[in-house]
């Protein structure tokens, strides 16, 4: 954790001895409130029963912030980057909010991008705030809950959120959905990385990065990168590919003019726009919830009954699918 420590569960802080309510905690974070903004943070992480209540007072404070997703491998360096980039928005005087979505503990992998933020001033800067979220089941996927929180940090003031997601399987349909711009990381030495790349990172890229352009082997990750989206009928061939070393900082200037260049060109779509793709995403998140919970809590005899049907013949396991999500 980066951040303040969190209030407990089912409370929202307190204000002259009582506890405050949803409306005056968004208030005092809407003011840019340090402890409001973790509080609130922390309840939409838990899913606390206070969310309905804050997601409805947010809601006239929403759609201002540009969202940028940096997905890529484990040890690209998007953790090194997104430093690099928060430093350098904040000498334009930007305010800066981070999601790292971890998908191991909060406490192993939280820790990591803790020591690069702790490694800058960034930590001591109101306008910059900093939480890890655990993906506890979500298969280091974005968890909905990481979504409602890129909410509190745009009703915050926060005018740029920077998403870090390991770009493995569902993460990285994940970031296309909710992130505005997409920053996909590679870097040199990581392995069969441009193959990787074959799951889908290269469709969902506004920008590509090549990291650790210090490191040998780099020009060549960049080539064939540039090659891969040439050969591809599914991508756009105009996708930026830059090299940056996230740890002197080289190229982080390039890539933050690039990331506002695609911002620009999405800013003619309404804010509603974008607000209503990541609404989207959260019901339908929401619905295959439902759906799971259903087949795990209730369904144990009504799965009998079925099973017996699609033995018989009765019954195709598609057919019986429908059955049991028109109950
Ligand atoms: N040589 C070199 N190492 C880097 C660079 N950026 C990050 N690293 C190192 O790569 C490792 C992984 O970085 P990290 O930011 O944690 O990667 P993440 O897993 O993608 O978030 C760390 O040891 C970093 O210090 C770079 O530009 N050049
Ligand atoms: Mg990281």
């Amino acid at each position: 954790m980066t951040d303040a420590p969190p209030a407990p569960p089912g409370r929202l802080g307190r204000a002259g001895g009582q506890p405050a309510s949803a409306a005056d905690l968004v208030a005092r974070l809407v003011g840019g409130e340090r402890r409001a903004i973790a509080t609130a943070v922390t309840e939409l992480e838990r899913m606390s029963d206070a969310v309905p209540d804050l997601l409805a007072a947010m809601q006239p404070h929403l759609g201002r912030a540009l969202v940028a997703g940096f997905t890529g491998p484990p040890g690209a360096g998007k953790s090194t980057l997104v430093n690099a980039v928060i430093a350098h928005a904040r000498t334009l005087g930007h305010r800066v909010g981070v999601i790292a979505v971890d998908p191991s503990s909060p406490i192993s992998g939280g820790a990591i991008l803790g020591d690069r933020i702790r490694m800058t001033a960034a930590l001591d800067d109101d306008g910059v705030f900093v939480r890890s979220l655990a993906s506890r089941g979500y298969l280091g996927g974005l968890s909905p809950a990481a979504v409602r929180v890129i909410d509190a940090l745009d009703a915050a003031g926060f005018d740029l959120i920077l998403l870090e997601t390991v770009g493995t399987g569902q993460s990285e349909i994940d970031v296309a959905e909710v992130a505005d711009v997409r920053v996909v990381i590679s870097a040199p030495g990581l392995g069969d990385d441009i193959q990787a790349m074959k799951s889908g990172l290269l469709e969902i890229a506004d920008i590509l990065v090549v990291n650790k352009g210090d490191r040998p082997g780099a020009e060549q990750t960049l080539q064939q990168l540039v090659g891969a989206l040439s050969i591809r009928a599914t991508v756009r061939h105009d996708t930026p590919v830059l090299k940056t070393i996230a740890m002197t900082g080289d190229g982080v200037p390039v890539l933050f003019d690039a990331i506002e260049a695609v911002g620009r060109r999405i800013a003619a779509d309404p804010p509603m726009a974008r607000r209503r793709r990541r609404a989207r995403y959260l019901i339908a998140r929401a619905a295959a919830d439902l759906v799971a919970r259903r087949i795990k809590d209730g369904a144990g005899a009504q799965l009998d009954a079925l099973a017996d049907q699609v033995l018989s013949g009765l019954l195709t396991p598609d057919a019986a699918a429908s059955v049991m999500l028109e109950r």
